[in-house]
């Protein structure tokens, strides 16, 4: 499966946009697990976004080259996973819980600390800019299931059947067994969770997903929960999971990096603490589970870390997209 495929530090370039980017005084950088490291600099435009998703990063980094928010360009990135069959994670294809319905969760957040999000919507396709028009044209920041669905009609989502052939025939052969236990690094963790720095500096991020693979019926994992699932604070960066939400969500992962970045740690420091906290709560049972995390500061520097071994990820910056693998915690 292409998606199972690592790609370090393969150039990407061709599939999307290849253009100049800004560089603000970046000096001795040195590349450290693909992030960017260097002093004071800012870099930008920058997207960055979890797992081998480089149309999605192309296309956020297409909006930021012509000027768009980092707003706009999460969104749009994260539409075109959305509208991919092929990812089995998010979106439309999306595969479905255990009795057979394909069900959504998303989340946005803008740099003025806006949030929006929608949970447990079943037929519509780009729950990212539902969550959007959650955040900007209602009184409210999370609307679930058919409510959110509602809403999404009247503001004139087309009403669609995300359960695609390939889907159902994957559910029917689960059902067989019935057996729930998320794998580690397949097709069942390609969530995308964006994060990106436009031309003005401003930080903004995304994330959506289907959730687990055969999850129970009502289930929401950390993916649109603010702090959990993707938290930005414009002053200080941003940072997004993906993996066992349940995890995520009890270590309020997205929230402690971005507040381990404002005490001084750097993304990357902060994302192997959030791991680190998450394997030492489980006890034995991180054998069993995948998390990863991805982060950014204000400068444009990134990090990433994860449980096991080949979680990656994606940045776009001046004029390069590339697909890195993270480093990990488990190394027995
Ligand atoms: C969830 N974190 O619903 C998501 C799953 C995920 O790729 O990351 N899938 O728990």
């Amino acid at each position: 499966m292409k998606r199972r495929k690592f790609l370090q530090n393969a150039s990407l370039s061709s599939l999307g946009v290849v253009a100049s980017a800004s560089v603000i005084g970046c000096k001795n950088s040195t590349k450290n697990n693909g992030g960017y490291t260097s002093g004071n600099s800012a870099i930008k435009p920058i997207v960055i976004a979890t797992w081998e998703t480089p149309n999605a990063t192309a296309k956020a980094w297409e909006v930021l080259l012509n000027g768009g928010t980092a707003l706009d360009a999460v969104e749009q990135g994260c539409m075109i996973e959305e509208a991919d069959v092929k990812n089995f994670s998010v979106g439309k294809g999306g595969l479905p819980d255990r009795d057979g319905n394909v069900t959504l969760d998303a989340c946005i957040m803008d740099k003025d600390g806006n949030y929006g999000a929608v949970m447990y919507v079943q037929n519509i396709t780009h729950v990212i800019s539902l969550a959007r028009k959650v955040m900007e044209k209602t009184p409210h920041v999370i609307l679930t299931g058919k409510g959110a669905e509602k809403f999404g009609y009247e503001q004139g989502f087309k009403k669609e059947n995300l359960l695609t052939e390939s889907s159902k025939k994957a559910w029917k052969k689960w059902k067989e067994t019935s057996q729930y236990k998320p794998i580690i690094n397949i097709e069942n963790h390609d969530t995308i969770g964006m994060l990106a720095i436009d031309t003005k500096g401003n930080i903004s991020g995304a994330c959506t997903t289907s959730g687990l693979a055969y999850k129970m019926a009502g289930r929401v994992g950390d993916s649109p929960i603010i702090g959990s699932g993707l938290f930005i604070d414009n002053e200080i960066g941003g940072a997004t999971a993906t993996g066992m939400g349940e995890e995520v969500l009890k270590t309020v992962g997205s929230f402690l990096i971005v507040e381990l970045m404002r005490q001084g740690k750097t993304p990357q420091e902060a994302c192997e603490e959030a791991v680190r906290r998450i394997v030492k709560k489980s006890g034995d049972r991180f054998k069993d589970f995948q998390v990863g995390f991805i982060a950014i500061n204000k400068q444009g520097e990134t990090g990433a870390y994860c449980i096991h071994e080949w979680f990656s990820y994606t940045v776009y910056k001046q004029g390069e997209n590339k697909n890195y693998k993270s480093s990990f915690y488990n190394k027995a």
